[in-house]
């Protein structure tokens, strides 16, 4: 099923690339596209495979424009209750120091839900938005099913729209 999903995204981006200079099915925000993956791996490491391979990462928020831009779409498509969606961010190389995967900054802005990150049973180092916290973040164990979000920078960073 993971080989069927990455053809059609990989040939979806192959062959259009909307008017704001996305590939076709992803979202336009600011200076980046978003692609909302309804397929649950098998934990945090396989979505940020899964965004890699298709020359994005795991969604970095670094502002409120686009975390509100985020939850405002989830909260739009109405995701069945108890979902949640993998963000690029964990606290797995050193406890309690949260990072972004691409760039191991810590994250100037953050939407941690009430009580979170509470690292439940020291055992919770991936991040997630979090239907039942409305999408405020929420830190979980990191072989959890979730859904996740694929983001590629439109400066250039990710490099898939050949700069
Ligand atoms: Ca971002
Ligand atoms: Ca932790
Ligand atoms: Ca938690």
């Amino acid at each position: 099923m993971w080989c069927s999903l990455l053809g059609l995204i990989v040939s979806t981006i192959v062959i259009s690339v909307n008017a704001q200079g996305c590939p076709g099915g992803w979202l336009h925000h600011g200076s980046s596209c978003y692609a909302f993956i309804d397929s649950e791996p098998d934990g945090w490491l396989e979505a940020m495979f899964f965004c890699s391979s298709v020359k994005a990462k795991l969604v970095e928020i670094e502002t409120e424009s686009e975390n509100t831009f985020l939850k405002r779409h989830l909260q739009a498509i109405g995701t069945p209750h108890n979902s949640s969606y993998w963000i690029g961010l964990s606290d797995i190389i050193q406890e309690g120091t949260y990072v972004w995967q691409t760039t191991q900054q810590r994250p100037d802005f953050t939407d941690w839900g009430s009580d979170e990150p509470n690292d439940l049973h020291h055992n919770e180092d991936c991040i997630e938005l979090y239907q039942v916290k409305n999408f405020h973040w929420n830190d979980v164990a990191c072989s959890v099913k979730s859904k996740f979000i694929c983001e590629i920078t439109l400066d250039g960073d990710s490099g898939i729209l050949g700069k």
